[in-house]
């Protein structure tokens, strides 16, 4: 191989004069504009460590929780651990030598480790979200490739996502396959989800026929209330209990509650705010939109009555009543919160030793259909009755009534996004086909 190539394409990542870097605890780590000579060096220093050790090589670029300006690279062994120590010399010594002696370093490296550069060589590569981080890795790309190194290159990884593709790459399989596509979802296994910030949860699972099943807010907030609403039952405590719903709440679970759980429901306008501040009129207040925003709210008066049962009364109502104090604390009443409102349905099914079929057998949702619908002036639609209904422009209502009438159990409504440049259509049906068509008949209207 000719490694004078090496010495011209260094240039192109050239190193800073004087500037001293040590490989230390997590490989480098220094601000991100000093550290493209660096990557371009790790990226060689891998493919030497990849045909020595005849084994994928990972190279992860991150800074981990230093500050977002910094950035570094730490290489990955074989077996998923961390670079071996004689290595981290070698990844210093690489690192600091002046343009001129790179290429003298990298043979000596070469000699020393015994490495045939005849050898096949794979590097993997991950990154953090810094907005310095794509531009390194691709560095470290380029010093892989001039050594004639072979490369995947999986973009934004987690640092331990990295050691486990090596790992697995390493060990044919054994271990697991190396994908990001993440979790394999078993039949009837339960799972949930949260959103990017934590204030949402929802929760699914795959039947034996492989039909996925999504477990939405509203459920979510029949599960909870019908248990709350137990628990009382069991004390002889009459607490007002309300759900809070809003106008994309399955109509379905609406029915359930009133009908079958004889819980008052009650409809708001969309968005956290409104649900909350209706909540807070009951002793008991579960509210929940159906993309899984919610929580639960207890009254000071609801609260003391709680404790002071827990105090007061004995054997398994005691129990029950403490269980309800408890269950209080697992709350987060100051917004919804996924973590805390995992943990409580996670406690009631397993209080109540329900699966996630039977849970979900409760009702069957109603066929519905969401539709964005792009106009010039979302703002000309004006809503009422929780904005079920279209005030303005004249007519628009009248329309979506008469397509309603042509569907059976169906319902319909339009209004502007709170958050989004769009009109959002929403139709419920007897079968998906009707929901789909009503929905697309409405979306039409709105133009
Ligand atoms: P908009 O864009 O106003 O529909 C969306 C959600 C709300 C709420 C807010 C705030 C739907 C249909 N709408 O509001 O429920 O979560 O974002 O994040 O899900
Ligand atoms: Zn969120």
């Amino acid at each position: 191989m000719d490694l004078d190539v090496i010495t011209k394409y260094s240039a192109l990542h050239a190193k800073p004069g004087g500037l001293i870097l040590q490989y230390g605890t997590a490989g480098f780590r220094t601000k991100a504009e000093h550290l493209d000579h660096v990557m371009f060096r790790m990226g060689l220093l891998a493919v030497l460590r990849s045909k020595q050790t005849k084994s994928t090589i990972g190279v992860m670029v991150t800074a981990s929780h230093n500050p977002e300006e910094d950035n570094g690279v730490k290489l990955v062994d074989p077996l998923g651990e961390m670079l071996a120590p004689s290595w981290e010399e070698h990844a210093t010594c690489l690192a600091n030598a002046e343009e001129q002696d790179m290429q003298r370093v990298l043979i000596g490296i070469i000699e020393k480790e015994a490495v045939n550069l005849q050898q096949d060589a794979f590097v993997v590569i991950g990154r953090d979200t810094r907005p310095s981080s794509e531009k390194l890795s691709h560095s470290v790309i380029d010093g892989v490739t001039i050594l004639r190194g072979q490369f995947h290159d999986y973009g934004l990884l987690t640092t331990p996502q990295l050691h486990y593709m090596v790992y697995c790459r390493n060990t044919s399989g054994q271990y697991g396959k190396a994908t990001i596509e993440g979790m394999e979802m078993k039949s009837n296994e339960r799972c949930c989800s949260f959103d990017g910030d934590a204030d949402r949860i929802v929760y699914y699972y795959r039947d034996a026929d492989g039909h996925f099943h999504l477990i939405d807010g509203d459920k979510i907030a029949t599960l909870i209330s019908s248990f709350l609403k137990e628990l009382l039952l069991e004390i002889g405590e009459n607490l007002n209990i309300g759900v809070v719903q809003t106008a994309y709440a399955n109509g379905s679970s609406t029915r359930y509650l009133e009908e079958v759980m004889k819980v008052p429901v009650y409809c708001t306008k969309t968005g956290v705010k409104h649900l909350h501040h209706k909540a807070q009129e009951f002793d008991i207040g579960i509210y929940f939109e159906a993309n899984g925003h919610g929580t639960v709210l207890f009254s000071k008066v609801a609260e003391m009555k709680i404790k002071q049962l827990a105090k007061e009364l004995e054997d398994n109502k005691r129990k029950v009543a403490k269980m309800l104090e408890n269950i209080i604390d697992l709350f987060n009443q100051a917004a919804g919160d996924a973590i805390s409102d995992m943990l409580v349905t996670e406690a009631i099914l397993a209080l109540k030793g329900l699966t996630i079929q039977q849970w979900d057998a409760l009702y069957t949702d109603l066929p519905n259909r969401q539709l964005k619908v792009k106009v010039a002036d979302r703002q000309v639609i004006n809503t009422t009755d929780a904005e079920r209904q279209a005030v303005t422009p004249p007519g628009l209502q009248e329309a979506i009534n008469g397509l309603v009438k042509k569907y059976r159990l169906s319902r319909a409504f339009v209004r502007p996004s709170g958050t989004e440049d769009v009109v959002r259509v929403y139709a419920e049906a007897d079968s998906q086909e009707s929901a789909d068509s009503l929905a697309h008949e409405v979306s039409l209207a709105v133009f």
